[in-house]
């Protein structure tokens, strides 16, 4: 039975609500003006009226309906029912792999067109801006996970073509972890916490992962890769991005190149250091999607060049390697890149969950002029992501979400099912029929057209790994000698942090003598670091080993770009700092094109001038670990009172020990760096010396602390 009800449009004034009169304990009178559950802020104006979701209109978004004020909440109350069971189902299930992304849109530019080697207008019409959505994903985690975690990145390109859509589902790392599909399962199983016991999220230092490649020799060379600096990269605007599998293009007369692709970051490659990524887990676990989204929200468009490394049956034929093996890499200075394009992210989402959530990638969705290769595990993809997106989204309808549908013109014959979102018309939904004669049929002239490839003739079925995929170690070997001496120090490390992680003795063993085959030196100290009395004994390889030409492009370190543009500057500043200076400091790093943040003890502060200012950030939230270089602006008295404040040593210690560039005011060198034990070198700058220190802050001062090998 309803209760009779007042009209609650009426709205008391807010003086009235929060005067403290005893509640009455029945009537109507308490029950129509809600007394306790009216919201404190009214917006006024001319807003919608709030409804359900068949367009009732809501009375009352406060309370649910009951026969009496204390009385039980009856069931009619179809309101309260319907925002609660829409509540319940608001989760979907998040993907098993890659759950906690970003991701934004925009625009694909082709600056060079492959007309000569593919149909596809995506990358043949030069000029052509395509629309695009990106997302990035760490791989292990969960959706509520980190950003931070020592972990592959998803990067995967959305190009809404006029051909249809296609879908580029890359990772920051060039080759994959193992060579078949039929061990994905294994490996993801092995890297996510283990089942018993629910531990470690987003993370792979523990013993299922390490024992799987203890027995996975071709996961070695993705390993190495994982365990570099590319796994905990500074920024997703720093990243970059491979489509790791050989893929074909195709021209009109049916012959096929070879492709990979390849996106490169316009602010170039970083990483963070290990201790920084820690750090930085504590101090922000948003700090990759909130970084990108600022980044995007102040209009400092992230920018990526679309590289492809293009070649024919023949040159693949005189590779070290096999091309269809994605456990191995193209050395660029075997095949060189050629920029084609660029994406420009320039929009951050409307809505997470209906955007960067419900995007649904498929390697599967390629357009006309490109095609697949046999690589194993890309052949076993193209069934993958189709049938969990069935699950995740809940029917065979997903692609009708405006994300994931195309933009060009499109028309089949596929009915019903699960949120059918169009209403077809008509009474022909099959074909061939001779009733509608603007029925949607098959174009041999436009239709995507699979590259005829010639089928082995004397082909066995079986379930075989081709005997060119053996070798497991060399790649993973020209990758560490590649690197510089600080990158090969960091895998080192890495390797040893992960491993002591295990608790099983036999696996860590297992992996150092595998390590051998990688390089000598490298499983020395990682024995070292584990304290094994021995060096383990190597497994036998499959194949020989190889000493291959080492690759520098591979490196990051010397990558990073000689700019300050895309990257963060704090400057501290506290009670009575000097305002002229600060404004000057700011000014200089912002023309070099950083974001400057102001950080201060409290958010108000009084400068020096009487002035207040109000800072970007507060410090005991604030650590210097979030910037690429930090700066001071302190009276010296402040100086004296923040060098007792543990979290303002730690700021000057860290960005001191992350090899920084830091400029110092007096204060700042006399009282704090004598807490943190500082002592100035070549990357500790005058705040009056603008233009040095930003010079200075476009690298890291790697001396400093280079441990010696
Ligand atoms: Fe994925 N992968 N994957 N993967 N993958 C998924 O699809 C899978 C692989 C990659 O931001 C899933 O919709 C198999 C390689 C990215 O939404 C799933 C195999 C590469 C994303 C799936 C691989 C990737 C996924 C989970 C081995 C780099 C996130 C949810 C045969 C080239 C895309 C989903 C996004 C997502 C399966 C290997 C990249 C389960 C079976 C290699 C970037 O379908």
């Amino acid at each position: 039975m309803a209760t009779p009800r007042k009209s609650t449009s009426k709205r008391q004034p807010s003086s009235e609500r929060s005067t403290p009169t005893p509640t009455p304990r029945s009537g109507t009178d308490a029950l129509s003006r809600g007394r306790g559950g009216e919201p404190q802020h009214q917006a006024g104006g001319d807003h919608p009226v709030m409804t359900t979701a068949q367009g009732i209109p809501v009375p009352d978004n406060q309370n649910s309906l009951r026969p009496s004020p204390r009385g039980p909440t009856l069931l009619e109350d179809f309101i309260l029912r319907e925002k609660i069971t829409h509540f319940d189902h608001e989760r979907i299930p998040e993907r098993i792999v890659h759950a906690r992304g970003s991701a934004a849109h925009g625009y694909f530019e082709l600056t060079r067109s492959l007309s000569k080697h593919t149909t596809a207008k995506v990358l043949t019409e030069k000029g052509k801006r395509t629309p695009v959505f990106c997302r990035f994903s760490t791989v292990a985690g969960g959706a509520g996970s980190v950003d931070t975690p020592r972990d592959v990145r998803g990067f995967a390109v959305k190009f809404y073509t006029d051909e249809g859509n296609w879908d580029l589902v890359g990772n920051n790392i060039p080759v994959f972890f193992i060579q078949d599909a039929m061990k994905f399962p294994d490996l993801i199983h092995a890297v996510k916490m283990e089942p018993d016991r629910g531990w470690p999220q987003a993370g792979s230092a523990h013993d299922t992962f390490w024992d799987f490649v203890s027995q996975m020799p071709e996961s070695l060379h993705m390993v190495t890769w994982a365990m570099s600096d590319r796994a905990i990269p500074r920024s997703l605007r720093m990243i970059e991005g491979f489509g790791i599998h050989t893929f074909r293009l195709v021209d009109a007369d049916g012959n096929s190149t070879f492709v990979k692709f390849h996106w490169r970051p316009k602010l170039g490659l970083q990483s963070t250091l290990w201790d920084e990524a820690l750090k930085l887990q504590a101090a922000d676990n948003d700090f990759h999607r909130r970084d990108l989204w600022e980044a995007i929200d102040r209009g400092d468009f992230p920018e990526w060049e679309l590289a492809v490394q293009l070649f024919t049956e023949e040159d693949a034929e005189r590779f070290p390697f096999d091309h269809l093996d994605p456990t191995k890499l193209i050395p660029e200075e075997l095949v060189p890149l050629t920029v084609i394009g660029r994406m420009v992210l320039d929009r951050n989402p409307d809505n997470v969950f209906a955007e960067t959530e419900q995007v649904a990638y498929c390697p599967a969705n390629i357009v006309p002029g490109i095609d697949f290769s046999n690589d194993p595990l890309l052949q076993g993809r193209l069934f993958s992501y189709l049938d969990t997106q069935l699950k995740r989204l809940g029917g065979p309808n997903f692609h009708q979400i405006p994300v994931n549908a195309p933009k060009c013109p499109f028309a089949h014959h596929q009915r019903d099912g699960h949120m059918q979102m169009e209403v077809p018309k008509g009474r022909v939904a099959y074909e061939p029929q001779t009733l509608d004669p603007e029925g949607p049929r098959a174009s041999a002239a436009r239709g995507f057209r699979s590259f005829a490839e010639r089928v082995e003739d004397d082909g066995r079925k079986g379930r075989v790994r081709a005997g060119s995929f053996a070798d497991h170690y060399s790649q993973a070997r020209m990758f560490y000698r590649s690197q510089s001496a600080i990158e090969q120090q960091h895998i080192a490390d890495a390797l040893t942090f992960e491993l002591s992680k295990v608790g099983t003795p036999h696996v860590r063993e297992a992996v150092v003598g595998h390590l051998r085959h990688v390089d000598e030196d490298l499983a020395q100290q990682v024995a070292d670091g584990l304290g094994l009395d021995a060096l383990p004994m190597a497994p036998a390889p499959a194949a020989p080993v190889l000493d291959l030409a080492p690759s520098p492009a591979l490196r990051i370190i010397e990558r990073m770009k000689d700019t300050l543009k895309g990257r963060s500057v704090a400057i501290l500043v506290a009670e009575g700092s000097d305002g002229t200076q600060l404004k000057a400091l700011k000014r200089g790093v912002e023309k070099a094109g950083a974001h400057v943040t102001v950080v201060a003890p409290k958010l108000r502060i009084r400068l020096a001038d009487g002035k207040p200012l109000d800072a970007d950030a507060q410090l005991a939230g604030t650590p210097s670990v979030m910037f690429d270089a930090v700066a001071s602006v302190l009276d010296p008295d402040e100086a004296a009172k923040l060098a007792r404040d543990p979290g303002a040593v730690d700021w000057f210690r860290d960005a001191f020990h992350h090899f920084k560039a830091i400029a110092a005011c007096g204060g700042t060198r006399k009282h704090l760096f004598a807490a943190a034990r500082i002592k100035a070198d070549a990357g500790v700058f005058e705040p009056e010396n603008v233009g040095a220190f930003v010079e200075g802050a476009k690298g890291r001062f790697w001396k400093r602390g280079a441990k010696p090998r």
